[in-house]
């Protein structure tokens, strides 16, 4: 009979989770939901925590920490843009933040939404202490976006996205080009719900910035599965071809984190494990940041060589 023999973990939920909660904010809030950390060239870790206020408004807040685990937050939220625009395309919420360093400064992917439908929002910050709103970078419906932290030989960005196929509130992780950041365009299909069926059977897209190892780009994605009671979101990985990475190289077949910790079952919304942010050590260790069940911000910790190898056998 032809299975999957998986006997192993690889990744371990930290046994401190959950790292931050609501709780660890200076005023009072509902819940912290996935959110994204990067580690900077002075070996600080910053994070970029979406929180929602007791009416569920949302709030882009930044934490600080030394090892990437523990994370305190700062005295305010982030200011973001207040003209017209802005507040209509997010008029009911921000969110999953992805955080990329490129060109010497970092580039910074919030998902709205409001009166328009998805939109992704592009900002820039030379130190993640404030953020500069530059544009929205697509029409609805399309989100789940991060940039690769290189440019192609020929000069262009590229992109992850998941534009939703209408009518359906599903779509498949797809990938663009831009010389600019704010055209996009040359898009090619890379990985879709189809490809890996049951637990992304209600939707997939990317979580993490790709990441650059010998075998290709390492990216994690989320899956969805709705069904009778939960609409269950769980963490796939795929290994993306390192100079045409539309093409899939490996994908695992089954989830490598999948919402088992009370954490992860129960909250606001049950049934949910989902990264916006992997960072790996120069010893390739790694870290996963991820939200759980909407409430609460969780760490997993793993190993390159062991997310590789669940990417070739699972
Ligand atoms: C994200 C956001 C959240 C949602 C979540 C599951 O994409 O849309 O608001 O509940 O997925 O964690």
């Amino acid at each position: 009979m032809d299975y999957a023999r998986i006997d192993r973990a690889v990744l371990t939920r930290h046994p401190d989770n959950p790292v931050l909660t609501a709780a660890d904010f200076p005023v009072r809030m509902r819940a912290v939901y996935n959110s994204a950390a990067i580690k900077t060239a002075a070996g600080r870790y910053v994070m970029l925590c979406r929180v929602n206020q007791l009416n569920h408004k949302t709030l882009l807040w930044g934490a600080d920490s030394t090892d990437g685990i523990h994370f305190a937050p700062r005295p305010e939220p982030f200011e973001m843009p207040v003209d017209e625009l802005w507040q209509s395309v997010s008029r009911s919420v921000y969110y999953d933040p992805r955080i990329t360093w490129i060109d010497g400064e970092y580039k910074v992917l919030i998902a709205c939404e409001g009166d328009q439908n998805c939109r992704v929002a592009l900002f820039r910050s030379a130190d993640l202490k404030s953020l500069e709103f530059v544009n929205f970078v697509n029409v609805p419906d399309n989100r789940n976006m991060v940039i690769f932290p290189r440019k192609r030989a020929d000069g262009r960005y590229m992109r992850l996205e998941r534009p939703n196929i209408p009518g359906s509130g599903k779509g498949n992780i797809w990938l663009s080009h831009s010389p600019d950041l704010i055209h996009w365009g040359d898009s090619y299909e890379v990985l879709k719900s189809t490809d890996l069926w049951n637990f992304c059977y209600s939707g997939l897209g990317a979580s993490t910035v790709p990441f650059l190892t010998a075998e290709g780009w390492l990216i994690l994605f989320h899956g969805i599965m709705n069904n009778c009671t939960t609409r269950e979101y769980s963490v796939g990985a795929a290994l993306l071809d390192r100079d045409e990475p539309w093409k899939v190289l490996h994908c695992t077949k089954h989830p490598i984190l999948y919402p088992e910790a009370d954490y992860e079952l129960r909250g606001l919304v049950e049934h949910v494990c989902f990264p916006c942010s992997m960072i790996v050590a120069d010893d390739e260790t790694v870290l996963v940041h991820y939200g759980a069940a909407d409430t609460v911000q969780c760490v997993a910790t793993g190993r390159l060589s062991d997310l590789i190898h669940a990417c070739r056998n699972w």
